[in-house]
């Protein structure tokens, strides 16, 4: 086995199994259990001090350790040569579209849910900022889509890591059809046989679960 992920169903880990099935790696899944606080255990704290999933291991590089998943997704387009062009330009492109990704579209969405679903909109004020702001993002992203089929250039790591952060506008109820251009991406990327392979090696979690994990791992409520 090459890699070892660790991953549970939600968003982050996604982006780093649709890399693998990208490259056709064999790769070992561990599930780490949110609701069970895996991720806050000694032993999982020693691969990520973070106390986050992914986590990849690299059984072929001396079981190096890798945290963050855009991080992740360097390394392994780095190693396998892919997903990103070589030339300082194209490959500054892609990361900036990446860092976009991890610095905006994933926090701010990840703050949405804190307050409209974990928080149950309990402060309309600070549900309406981040869903504002997850909007206003998706609207950049629909504008850069506008006349190209992916963020920068060929399909690369940046689109990978915005395809993860899909699925939860499903979730909440919005229309991709409102940004239409992202809409388009969105089908194009997921029409890739390794998007689908990926979503089945995630698998899933019943919704009152994932709700009651999410609660439990970002605002300490609920048992
Ligand atoms: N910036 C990190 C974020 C990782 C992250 O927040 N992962 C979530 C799951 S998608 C997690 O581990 N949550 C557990 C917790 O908040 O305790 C990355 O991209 O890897």
């Amino acid at each position: 086995m090459s890699y070892t992920i660790y991953t549970e169903s939600t968003p982050n880990p996604l982006k780093v199994l649709i890399m693998l099935e990208e490259l056709g790696a064999p790769y070992k899944s561990v599930k780490v259990d949110l609701g069970n606080e895996d991720q806050k255990a000694p032993g999982f704290l020693k691969l990520n001090p973070n106390g986050r999933i992914p986590v990849l291991v690299d059984h072929d590089a001396d079981d190096f350790v890798i945290i963050e998943s855009g991080a992740i997704l360097q390394y392994l387009a780095e190693k396998h040569g892919v997903f990103q062009p070589t030339d300082a330009k194209g490959k500054s492109e892609v990361n900036q579209w990446l860092m976009w990704q991890m610095g905006g579209l994933g926090p701010m969405f990840g703050q949405l849910l804190v307050f409209a679903a974990a928080f149950e909109d309990k402060i309309p004020e600070a549900t309406a900022r981040y869903d504002k702001e997850v909007k206003r993002l998706l609207s950049v992203m629909n504008a850069r889509l506008e006349g190209r089929e992916y963020l920068a250039n060929d399909y690369s790591i940046a689109d990978i890591a915005s395809i993860a952060w899909m699925p939860p506008t499903q979730r909440l109820g919005w229309d991709l059809a409102d940004w239409p251009h992202v809409k388009a991406w969105f089908e194009r990327c997921i029409s890739r046989p390794a998007f689908t392979k990926a979503v089945e090696a995630l698998g899933t979690i019943p919704e009152d679960i994932r709700m009651r994990n999410f609660r439990k791992a970002t605002v300490g409520l609920g048992s």
